[in-house]
């Protein structure tokens, strides 16, 4: 189906991202966060490139949201290309000590070169990015073990960027959400609004929900026909929010979209990975 371009760079986020790119100095290790039921589509073009040289490490969270299956194949898919995968569910707390010990580890090589140069030790220095909503804050509660960064069910939460300490060894740098200048492959656009890492204004629901249920009709049919009594089947997607609408909402198609969209990102659908890889290419 035909949708609107979902373009969205507003100014709060230009902020963010030149502050962000300011802290970046000082950091000596990233963990780039992506969200598990879309990694490719999370993942954001020019981070490499602030990145440079520092040590990166990848994290999927959100897998919670995926079948096990699934988070095990990108696993594969990203250790066929060198990259090592760090898993996490900051909802219920998963991967956690694993990831601190990583970034640690990857941070203790900045004090050696210190120690190597007559520098005292100081406490390692990472910051949290990627795109908005991917769950950054809820990361950070988890890995210092507290409510020091807040953390809500919407895009654009945090809206700068703030240092908080975990340890003598390790500090974290929480930042707002970042999107890219321009969302130039639209397909990924759609995805990253289905699961809400775009601000809300954005987009339109009807548009961004109809794109949902043709994704989730070649995925889980089943469930659909479960949650809305209707068989997505060869049924465009604003189609059949119209005809959802007619059968149960007062032909209100705007609220079906919202509640479709809901019901997806609450993970009332079920776990389900609307990025999949190429089974080819996992060796
Ligand atoms: N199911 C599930 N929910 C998560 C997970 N991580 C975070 N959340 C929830 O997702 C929502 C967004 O989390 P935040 O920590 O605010 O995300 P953020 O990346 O900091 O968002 P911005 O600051 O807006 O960029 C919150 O309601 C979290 O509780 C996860 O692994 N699984
Ligand atoms: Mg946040």
């Amino acid at each position: 189906m035909t949708t609107p371009p979902i373009q969205w760079y507003p100014g709060h986020i230009a902020k963010a991202e030149k502050a962000l790119i300011e802290q970046l100095k000082l950091v000596d290790v990233v963990l780039e966060v992506r969200d598990a039921r879309i990694p490719i589509s999370s993942r954001h073009p020019q981070i490499e490139s602030w990145i440079g040289s520092k040590a990166r490490l990848l994290v999927l969270n959100r897998t919670d949201m995926i079948p096990d299956r699934d988070r095990q194949r990108w696993e594969r898919w990203f250790a066929a290309r060198g990259e090592t995968l760090h898993y996490t569910d900051a909802q219920h707390g998963k991967g956690i000590a694993e990831l601190l010990k990583a970034a640690q580890a990857a941070g203790a090589q900045v004090n050696q070169r210190r120690k190597g140069r007559g520098m005292l030790p100081r406490p390692v220095r990472s910051a949290v990015i990627g795109f908005p909503n991917v769950g950054k804050s809820a990361l950070i509660n988890r890995l210092v073990k507290r409510r020091a960064a807040e953390s809500a069910r919407r895009a654009g939460v945090t809206r700068q960027v703030r240092w908080i300490r975990v340890s003598d060894e390790i500090e974290l740098l929480d930042a707002p959400g970042i999107l890219p200048v321009k969302l130039r492959d639209q397909e990924a656009a759609l995805k990253l609004a289905i699961c809400d890492d775009i601000g809300e204004a954005a987009y339109d629901n009807i548009g961004v929900a109809g794109a949902a249920i043709e994704l989730l009709s070649q995925l889980i049919p089943d469930r659909l026909i479960e949650r809305y009594g209707l068989d997505p089947i060869h049924c465009p997607g604003g189609v059949y929010l119209e005809q959802v609408a007619e059968a149960r909402f007062k032909g209100d198609t705007e609220r079906v979209a919202r509640q479709v969209l809901n019901d997806f990102r609450k993970g009332l659908l079920g776990a389900v990975a609307l990025e999949l890889p190429d089974p080819q290419e996992i060796a």
